[in-house]
């Protein structure tokens, strides 16, 4: 989707730091990242956010989670990890392009919001 930086990283048209990629989906390393690991898993095809997911296109989700628990087991995060969606502008989504990030690598704060 034009203007969509993260269609523009999965087409290679932007540069980033790849964890894992398949025919399906694209993992990188978050540029600002929250934690000392933070990786975003993304879908190739455009998703806006959760809030577009449906019959026809949930399979992506659930073969992200898939591949999650793949992502971790490559990175060695054995003590445990955060998925984090966040899904519109009260959650402050600031890329419009579905991802989840997984954050790991230190015991994360208790609070959830
Ligand atoms: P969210 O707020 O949930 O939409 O998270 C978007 C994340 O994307 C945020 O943690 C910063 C990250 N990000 C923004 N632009 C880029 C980029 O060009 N490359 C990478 N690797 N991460 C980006």
């Amino acid at each position: 989707m034009a203007d969509c930086i993260f269609c523009k990283i999965v087409e290679g048209s932007l540069p980033s730091k790849k964890v894992y990629e398949d025919d399906k989906i694209l993992a990188i390393y978050d540029l600002e990242p929250q934690a000392p690991v933070h990786i975003l898993v993304m879908p190739k095809q455009h998703i806006c956010c959760a809030d577009a997911i449906d019959e026809s296109n949930c399979d992506i989700v659930s073969y992200i989670f898939t591949k999650i628990p793949v992502i971790a087991k490559k990175l060695e995060l054995t003590n445990g990890y955060r998925i984090v969606n966040n899904c519109g502008d009260d959650a402050r989504q600031s890329v419009k392009h579905i991802h989840f990030h997984i954050l790991a690598g230190k015991l994360l704060s208790e609070k959830m919001a």
